[in-house]
């Protein structure tokens, strides 16, 4: 952040002109060119004319969703710009055709975003999920916050009451507390309810919007190859907080392959390594 900008007023709380709007899916995306002008590389932006409130790094895990990815920057550029953000994406690519380990992947980016800029507020997000109203804020709370309670593709209601999938926001001294996700959870499922877990262990509550505000678009799409079911996700839920100050952030190692300054996100693409021999 350069002088002038330390200089400009605080944006407001809530920015005015937020509604519903629609968001495009439909295959012309495909060929069209993101309009976006505004955006130095590596898919970092900031309001003009104030200073906002947080700073926030999203951070997608990713393997073979090229064209999610497209209809997912396509609409969130313009909708964190609109919501006054200064973020930066972070497209998290697991290296290898090795079960998918989408929690770990997640602590990767927040671990990269750090690094990069002094991020305050992350928000962990789907590739395939794309809120449908405007004033759904992206931006952390007083506690962590669950913004995918309201999906389409589950007639926008919640699917379980615990549920804490598909998009989550948490300040940077929230995801401490709970020492980050799991790394153990390599497949499909689980990984979202073992950080519900950790937070209640470590005396949070989880915040929700409401659900007219929250709706958002989910694709539907088959099991990714490689992201077969966890069976032992179940195992590792129920010990969650007697793992957590152990398995987490604390104890992640990983090797950087390449990252990549896009103009419309940050790639990094990882090598998080084989899954641990016992599972305690
Ligand atoms: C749950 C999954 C979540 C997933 C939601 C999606 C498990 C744990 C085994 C008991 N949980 O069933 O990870 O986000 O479905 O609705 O698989």
């Amino acid at each position: 952040m350069d002088q002038k900008q330390l200089q400009l007023p605080d944006c407001p709380a809530l920015p005015s002109d937020l509604g519903p709007y629609n968001v495009e899916v439909n295959e012309i995306i495909e060929k069209k060119v993101i309009q976006n002008t505004n955006l130095p590389l590596g898919g970092h932006s900031e309001p003009e004319n104030c200073t906002a409130l947080q700073k926030i790094a999203i951070v997608i895990p990713f393997r073979n969703r090229e064209l999610h990815l497209k209809v997912w920057l396509h609409n969130m550029h313009p909708f964190l710009q609109k919501q006054q953000a200064d973020y930066g994406i972070y497209v998290v690519e697991q290296y290898g055709e090795l079960k998918f380990n989408r929690a770990k992947l997640l602590n990767v980016g927040y671990s990269e975003a750090v690094n990069e800029y002094d991020y305050n507020c992350f928000i962990f997000t789907d590739v395939d999920i794309i809120p449908m109203d405007h004033r759904n804020l992206y931006r952390c709370s007083q506690n962590p916050k669950h913004m995918a309670n309201s999906l389409d593709k589950f007639n926008f209601r919640l699917r379980y009451k615990t549920v804490f999938g598909g998009v989550v926001a948490f300040s940077k001294e929230q995801f401490l507390k709970v020492n980050g996700f799991s790394n153990m959870f390599w497949g499909w499922g689980g990984e979202d309810d073992e950080l519900y877990q950790r937070v209640i262990t470590a005396g949070m509550k989880i915040e929700r919007q409401s659900q007219n505000i929250s709706k958002a678009k989910a694709f539907l799409h088959s099991r990714d190859k490689g992201n077969e079911q966890n069976p032992k996700s179940i195992r590792l839920i129920k010990k969650a907080a007697i793992r957590m100050h152990r398995d987490g952030l604390n104890s992640l190692n990983y090797t950087i392959i390449s990252v990549t300054k896009h103009r419309l996100y940050t790639k990094v693409t990882v090598d998080i390594g084989l899954p641990e021999e016992s599972i305690d």
